[in-house]
């Protein structure tokens, strides 16, 4: 609250001062009128704080866009890169709500309840504030301090932060919402993408509605945001729009999957190898690597053609998904400019956690197995199905699935979920104007500094001209984009992460990671500036700095409230178990489907029995 009033005061006087100073200069005007003296007015600070436009993909990968030397063409979200500052060694947490939460409040996940999604948090944790899923109420959001600082906020996409009307974001400091509050969802319809809803959840500032039967996820998301916006320039506004692609159901509009027909027919060793290149020509990595083989990768050459034209045509949806994003993107930044707002509005992008690897509709071997029949089952049910003629397009569900999740990162290690920088490391633009001056310094520009999720809020706040709350754990990234200074944090400062029992500790331009698979399955000690693919531990060689960060990331794990998982806790299968328990409805219809056979049987067996009775 005070936080609010300061930012309302701040405003409140850099509005009296540029009114002072316009008559100042009108009085100077009239009291030299007829004199030859040109009068040049003095006003000094920002005539109009900037619109900040905050772009979030969910599950983009690492070297998912072209300016990450990604063959996936994304000419829009390029150029603003061209023209901003690129980061090449940002993380964030390895899954949606954790990462949201964090660019909402600057805060870390745990400390405002969010230590993982709603929908994994085992009932062992549940009882704990850190693992409720959802953001506390009482947690500013950076929406809340731009509108109180005279910002017009709005927001389109998912925001699974909280369902409930005091969560939503129209509750939450956005003026104009038009959000989805679970996982995801179907990107052509109303429709849930996972059994463990029973529809998708979309509301339009704080009401349930119905999504229009023209609906394509990225193309309505950037419609509304444009409507919201709207066409007069009066007020700063902030722009949140949190994409669905390229999330599960992996779909996307023919005409951009068809691009990429031929792209992926090498496979995904061929395109993990161009993506390590593509990453060294892009300027994002220093020198090209060779990624851990991930145990979850099967060889593709043990795939037969029918799988093999299956999975290229299936990347093929994936790239149109990105290129689709991409496209709407563009329209958005051609409003903007329409409007006459471009050259005061900066652009943040950036993914809420690495590439998706789960695989659900079907086995191609290697450690990727998955009870495909159950999740089959209730796909065709409800209209979804998996034909190679239509794949991606409308009524068709598809996920790329581990081996292409690994090839996304590059040569990173791990995807989504896991805390390997495939999990953690994705690409983050800032690009703009405020007051027709480029914020960036260095044009086009690579900053191999460590960022962190909550260093996002104070950038907004500091771009904004309000002033930040001490207690913020993340750092302002201005200084980096103006070229002040190349540094963001002290050596000895530390970063610590966990979620569902993956955790990692940063300092220093090291990183000591856990990941709950196979022989990951331990603590391992990384040198990340020298080894970004994280493949020699050094926990043996260095005993002494592993044994000094096991102690930080302790102390920081304590003082979070983390909790342990149990050693059979599984991601994936808590989120189907407890979601289809929260079903009674499916539930009673599953029941009554297995029992219907035992029922007919019975009715025949009395039925039989009667009949001999009678004769
Ligand atoms: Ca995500």
């Amino acid at each position: 609250m005070t936080k609010n009033v300061t930012a309302k005061l701040l405003v409140k006087r850099a509005g009296i001062t540029v009114v002072a100073g316009l008559l100042i200069v009108a009085m100077a005007v009239a009291a030299n009128a007829g004199a030859d003296i040109e009068v040049v007015p003095d006003v000094t600070g920002p005539a109009k704080r900037p619109n900040i436009v905050l772009l979030l993909a969910d599950d983009l990968g690492y070297s998912d866009l072209g300016a990450y030397g990604s063959e996936i063409q994304t000419p829009n979200l390029d150029r603003l890169a061209a023209s901003g500052l690129r980061f090449s060694n940002f993380h964030v947490a390895a899954s949606c709500a954790p990462t949201r939460a964090m660019l909402m409040t600057g805060l870390n996940s745990h400390s405002v309840g969010v230590a993982n999604i709603p929908e994994a948090i085992p009932e062992d944790q549940a009882h704990a504030p850190a693992y409720q899923g959802v953001m506390h109420t009482h947690v500013p959001t950076i929406a809340e301090q731009l509108q109180a600082a005279g910002y017009r906020t709005v927001m389109t996409g998912k925001w699974h932060l909280g369902m409930d009307p005091e969560r939503r974001p129209s509750a939450r400091g956005f003026d104009r919402t038009f959000m989805l509050a679970d996982t995801g969802a179907d990107n052509w319809r109303h429709r849930s993408y996972l059994p463990i809803y029973e529809t998708a959840n979309w509301f339009e500032d704080g009401e349930p509605i119905t999504l229009p039967d023209d609906f394509y996820s990225s193309e309505h998301l950037v419609d509304k945001a444009i409507e919201y916006i709207g066409n007069d320039g009066e007020e700063p506004f902030f722009a949140y729009v949190a994409f669905q692609a390229v999330h599960i159901p992996v779909q996307a509009p023919a005409t951009f999957r068809d691009k990429y027909l031929q792209t992926y027919v090498g496979g995904w060793h061929a395109l993990r190898a161009a993506r390590s290149e593509g990453l060294v020509d892009a300027g994002i990595l220093p020198d090209r690597l060779q990624g851990r083989p991930m145990p979850t990768t099967p060889d593709w050459q043990s795939l037969t053609p029918d799988q093999q034209a299956f999975e290229a045509k299936g990347m093929a949806v994936y790239a149109g998904m990105v290129d689709a994003m991409d496209h709407h993107i563009g329209r958005l930044i051609n409003h903007i400019d329409r409007i006459g707002e471009l050259d005061n509005t900066v652009f943040i992008f950036l993914s809420d956690n690495g590439a998706e690897g789960s695989l659900a509709t079907r086995n191609i071997g290697g450690e990727a197995r998955a009870p495909t029949e159950p999740f089959r089952a209730w796909m065709y049910t409800e209209g979804f199905n998996t034909d190679i003629e239509t794949l991606g397009e409308r009524d068709s569900y598809h996920d790329i699935g581990p081996a292409w999740a690994s090839a996304a990162v590059g040569p990173l290690a791990w995807y989504k979920f896991f805390a390997g920088e495939g999990g953690l490391r994705v690409p983050l633009i800032i690009s703009g104007a405020s007051n027709g001056q480029s914020i960036a310094a260095n044009a086009g520009g690579v900053s191999p500094v460590l960022g962190w999720a909550t260093d996002i809020v104070p950038t907004i706040l500091e771009l904004a001209g309000i002033e930040t709350l001490d207690s913020l754990p993340g750092k302002t990234l201005v200084p980096l984009i103006s070229g002040e200074t190349t540094e963001l944090r002290a050596a000895k400062e530390g970063i610590g992460y966990e979620l569902g029992g993956n955790k990692a500790f940063f300092r220093g331009g090291y990183k000591l990671v856990y990941n709950r698979y196979g022989s990951d399955n331990r603590w391992q000690l990384f040198n990340l500036a020298a080894d970004p693919a994280e493949k020699t531990d050094l926990s043996a060689a260095e005993p002494q700095r592993f044994n000094a960060m096991l102690k930080a990331y302790n102390a920081w794990a304590e003082a979070q409230g983390v909790l342990p998982v149990a050693d059979d806790y599984h991601q994936g299968r808590t989120v189907m178990l407890k979601g289809i328990l929260n079903r009674p409805g499916l539930l009673a219809t599953v029941a009554l489907l297995l029992l219907l056979p035992v029922l007919i049987l019975i009715a025949l067996v009395v039925w039989l029995f009667r009949r001999r009775r009678v004769n």
